[in-house]
């Protein structure tokens, strides 16, 4: 079950508004094949959702499309990009006086299904040397040659810093990888009050505190867009998989709205096969 994503989009989308969402979901058909296959996250999101205003969706209007398969990928981003990315905003029912996603998605998925590792493994798995990387500590880089390559991250680990992500011990490494090569990357959300994630993105622009104005997963399966916060049942791992088809200069950042521009991102190279 290690293997399993919080959040596993099933194919990369171009900008999707909420409009697109709706008109791309609109078929009955499309949402149950994609909400199939997020079966128990879904359950846990309709739960959840039911919460707000006793099941009274969008402040006051009776069902609406959120509880539905079109508002678990807005929300979720399964299938693509989650839809409140775009503007940065949640719906204000579940704002409730606070002004950071990162926060309330953070509460929102800290009971939701999926893996689960100790503090004492993500600290391990925090300073886990990959197997066959070289680490340049000097030089904050970890080079791997070979066609598989599996590291673990985690996002604000314990002792700090806080909004970046710990890999092999070091912060925000620059990771460089050969072409083609297939990429498993497990994401521990180490914070105890907010929610993190990672994208694989082509963008380089960093500073955004909206990096999916910008940024799109640049590989198919190359982003779990958030991890809840940890309980007394673990912290949260999500595993995005992807193959690094084209070389290029990349970015891994956390898409959670300001997140990147405090820090949570690093640079990820794809170098041409000889
Ligand atoms: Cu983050």
């Amino acid at each position: 079950m290690r293997s399993r994503t919080l959040v596993r989009p099933a194919a990369v989308a171009a900008s999707l508004a909420v409009a697109t969402v709706l008109a791309a979901c609109g078929t009955v058909a499309t949402v149950h094949r994609h909400v199939a296959a997020h079966n128990t996250q879904y359950t846990y999101y309709r739960s959840m959702m039911g919460a707000y205003n006793g099941g009274s969706m969008m402040d006051g209007a009776r069902g609406g499309w959120m509880i539905g398969g079109v508002g678990f990928r807005w929300m979720t981003g399964a299938g693509g990009i989650p839809g409140w990315m775009h503007g940065g905003r949640l719906p204000g029912y579940m704002m409730r006086g606070s002004t950071d996603p990162g926060k309330i998605m953070g509460r929102f998925w800290a009971n939701a299904p999926g893996p689960r590792v100790s503090p004492a493994q993500a600290t391990s798995l925090g300073d886990r040397v990959p197997v066959g990387a070289h680490v340049n500590r000097a030089a904050d880089t970890i080079t791997f040659t070979s066609a598989s390559v599996r590291l673990s991250v985690v996002a604000s680990p314990a002792g700090g810093p806080d909004e970046t992500f710990r890999i092999a011990g070091l912060v925000n490494p620059k990771l460089v990888v050969p072409a083609g090569a297939r990429v498993t990357m497990e994401v521990v959300n180490a914070d105890p009050d907010t929610a993190h994630g990672l994208v694989v993105t082509g963008s380089q622009g960093a500073s955004s505190d909206l990096p999916m104005m910008t940024a799109q997963p640049a590989f198919v399966g190359s982003a779990v867009w958030f991890l809840g916060n940890p309980t007394s049942a673990g912290m949260h791992a999500g595993t995005l998989t992807f193959t690094a088809i084209t070389p290029g200069t990349y970015r891994y950042l956390c898409a959670v709205p300001g997140h990147a521009r405090q820090g949570m991102t690093g640079a990820f190279i794809v170098t041409a096969s000889h």
